[in-house]
């Protein structure tokens, strides 16, 4: 008797990516936390990016670079529109933030890790490294019961009464920045708690889809508009609400957005807007932190822990990984 396999071959090469995309960041992670707490961020950074380039040129993929490390002419790595991959395979894009929390990793705080995202080609949003102003909650709610221009008192006051719990009970994320004194005493006057972070909205935004455990309700504030586009992958594997805007506030920023296609520099981005396609996000940690644990050198072995999504299925999954071969991270 013959089985016939009836998945898609897209489908099925997405599904063997998914562990291709961890050996990216997982690369990536090394080699940032091999300069751990050094106070060199730009150093830490490189060697992340470099890391992360070459592994990605290993793949099966034609990839193009999305969101990257700025643009051509600035930055050597992982330029947006950067053609990476071995040239076989799907068409996708590609967002890349190879140190996500460079400060974090130069002070080895807690937090810092090493990101992608994959999706099918021409579905992720060409976004600048801008400002984006976002807003995110979990799954399991009603369909806009956040709006990311209603005054933050409201928004929360609405997601307590929709968790059926007193505006005490929320806790708020919030990036600490003097930008977001007035949004942080707004949401205080309901009772809500905020959290604050130094740095590291990607998983800020992704703790809010699993409020039990991370005791994040919602992540309100602005922060880079890449990172937005990082969060928006991995909610839109595994729930949640996100509006974001592009802050676009001079005719310069106005121009760039525009010809990367965006034109409305008003309009609020929907997860299915920043993300119009399935895809895959990975992120390992390099610091130790609430998400993930940070990279472990031991005498045989460095030791990684990364976490993997794939929108199709909603499939999560923590992969704990002994590295061998360590004349390998040095070399390659
Ligand atoms: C945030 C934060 C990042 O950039 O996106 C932030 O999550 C925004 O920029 O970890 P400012 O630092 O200028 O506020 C990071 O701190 C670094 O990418
Ligand atoms: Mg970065
Ligand atoms: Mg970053």
């Amino acid at each position: 008797m013959s089985t016939t396999i009836s998945v898609p071959p897209q489908l099925l090469l997405e599904r063997i990516l998914t562990l291709e995309i961890v050996r990216v960041t997982e690369r990536a992670a090394v080699s940032a936390a091999r300069l751990r707490g050094l106070g060199n961020e730009k150093a830490a950074d490189q060697a992340a990016v470099d890391a992360m380039r070459r592994e990605l040129n290993r793949i099966p993929i034609e990839g193009t670079v999305v969101i990257g490390e700025g643009e051509r002419d600035e930055a050597p790595m992982l330029f947006i529109g950067e053609k990476v991959g071995i040239n076989a395979g799907p068409q996708v894009d590609i967002a890349v933030d190879p140190l996500e929390g460079t400060t974090l990793c130069a002070k080895d705080m807690p937090g810092a890790i090493a990101t992608m995202a994959m999706a099918e080609g021409g579905t992720l949003l060409h976004a600048p490294d801008v400002y984006m102003q976002k807003i995110a909650i979990g799954p399991g709610y009603d369909k806009h019961l956040i709006d990311i221009d209603a005054p933050p008192e409201d928004n929360i006051r609405r997601l307590a009464q929709a968790k059926g719990v007193p505006t005490s009970s929320i806790t708020a994320l919030v990036l600490d920045r003097a930008r977001h004194a007035e949004l942080i005493s707004s949401i205080r006057k309901t009772g809500a708690s905020v959290r604050l972070i130094s740095d590291g909205d990607v998983a800020g935004v992704i703790h809010t889809a699993d409020s039990d455990n991370t005791g994040v309700d919602i992540y309100i504030g602005t922060g880079g508009a890449p990172e937005g586009v990082l969060a928006a992958s991995a909610l839109r594997c595994i729930g949640g609400q996100m509006y974001t805007r592009l802050i676009l506030d001079t005719h310069e920023k106005r121009n760039r957005a525009e010809s990367m296609g965006i034109s409305d520099p008003d309009m609020i981005y929907s997860i299915e807007d920043m993300v119009k396609g399935d895809c895959l996000f990975a992120a390992t940690g390099v610091t130790d932190g609430s998400m993930l644990s940070g990279v472990k050198f031991r005498k045989d072995v460095i030791q990684t822990e990364t976490v993997v999504m794939r929108s199709v299925t909603g499939t999560v999954r923590y992969i704990k990984a002994d590295h061998r071969q360590l004349d390998k991270f040095h070399l390659d």
